[in-house]
């Protein structure tokens, strides 16, 4: 049985992307039209430029599919570019100036040409387009797969832009509320005040002809304990959701829990307690309750039953229409650096990337424990390891 893994494929001005997912089990119905929201979702968000009018994303089926179920052999997707002119050379200019912050310098560097534009257009955030289609998919199967014992959800929100944040409370009680909210948002903060604030700060950006970042955040409800493993260091799922959050363009840092701020705190007011409740044995939790949860949901490289937590920081967009310093990589003489059409602030699309990402670590994890052929296998080894679960304890 393979493991659940996936590649993408494509540059930001060719034909399209391509995304191949090995290891689904068979017997799941796809639905693309949860897969185009997502996509959909992508491309919006306040800040972002003129390249998202052009495009229209949505996923199309090559492979991988009968009767609208997959059949256990590789899924693969195409999203088609509109904006496709990678080899009309009047169209795609070659760059010979890098930008400070993104991958021109060292892409050039390491592939000996002084021309950047073969490494940016593979550096380029067009690539999470896959990324997102990808997680999309294992999304619907971490809800196929847990139904009837309380879906497993994955949801990704912006904190903060530019600084403007929101003091919001993550309660899972409260979750379809929050996802109304946050798909209210012009920049996807459940939070119209905040969403305001950052309104106004990208705005104040682009004004400046400048960019911005932005603090990512995605919770993952209903997740029992047990995903990811301490016996080997590459299979923690803290360290998994870390890789692949971090390996999303433009982040800098990633936290679970209190993260960086744990650092601080003493044991005694850090570590969450531990309590019983009978009523909540049917939950995901198998009714283990905890006061806090600044572990953020982990515990030794595992999920602990308890909300999965992870924040990111994402860096100001470097292509900046009032260029910083750079260098002619053909004559060593200093130049500003390249501008091209770019994004204002990409923080709402990068929490769409960054919930479909983690949805996708969190789904190669559940099926390391609950693997099998088919969907309906998948199904009675987590109920039947639930139903082992809660007897644990009682005589
Ligand atoms: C990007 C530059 C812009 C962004 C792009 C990422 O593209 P273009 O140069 O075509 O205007 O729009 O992101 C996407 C295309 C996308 O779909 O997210 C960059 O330099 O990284």
């Amino acid at each position: 049985m393979p493991f659940l893994d996936y590649q993408t494929a494509g540059e930001s001005h060719g034909p399209g992307v391509l995304i191949t997912i090995t290891g689904l089990p068979a017997g799941m119905r796809l639905d693309t039209d949860l897969v185009n929201v997502e996509l959909r979702r992508r491309q919006g968000g306040y800040g972002r430029g003129a390249r998202q009018r052009i495009e229209r994303d949505s996923a199309e089926v090559l492979s991988g599919i009968y009767r609208g179920k997959t059949i256990g052999s590789p899924l693969a997707l195409l999203i088609r570019n509109r904006d496709a002119r990678l080899e009309d050379l009047e169209k795609t200019p070659p760059i010979f100036t890098p930008r400070p912050g993104h991958a021109d310098l060292a892409g050039a560097l390491k592939y000996l040409t002084p021309d950047c534009r073969p490494v940016l257009e593979r550096a380029s955030a067009r690539e999470t387009a896959g990324r997102t289609g990808a997680g999309a998919v294992a999304g619907q199967l971490l809800r196929r797969a847990t139904l009837e014992s309380g879906p497993i959800n994955v949801f990704g929100f912006v904190r903060a832009i530019g600084g403007e944040a929101t003091d919001l409370v993550v309660d899972p009680q409260r979750a379809p509320e929050l996802w109304k909210a946050r798909d209210a948002s012009e920049t996807y903060c459940p939070d119209p005040a905040a969403t305001k604030r950052q309104v106004a700060a990208i705005r104040a950006a682009k004004i400046d002809k400048d960019t911005l970042g932005g603090l990512l955040e995605c919770h993952v409800f209903n997740l029992p304990p047990g995903l990811g493993s301490t016996m080997d260091w590459r299979d923690k799922l803290d360290a998994r959701i870390a890789f692949a959050v971090m390996s999303i363009q433009a982040i800098k840092g990633v936290e679970i829990g209190d993260g960086f701020s744990a650092a601080a705190a003493r044991g005694s007011n850090f570590h969450d307690p531990i309590a019983f409740d009978p009523a909540k044995v049917e939950s995901p939790s198998l009714g283990f309750v905890r006061s806090s949860n600044h572990a953020g949901g982990t515990e030794g490289g595992m999920s602990n039953g308890q909300t999965l937590v992870v924040r990111a920081a994402m860096k100001p967009i470097s292509t900046l229409l009032d260029p910083l310093p750079s260098v002619d990589l053909r004559t060593g003489e200093p130049h500003p650096a390249a501008y091209e059409r770019s994004d204002i602030c990409a923080a709402p699309a990068a929490s769409v990337v960054m919930q479909n990402v983690v949805a996708f670590e969190v789904a190669r994890a559940f099926l390391a424990k609950f693997g099998g052929d088919t969907l309906d296998e998948v199904r009675w080894a987590y109920e039947a390891w639930l139903t082992a679960a809660r007897k644990l304890g009682k005589p």
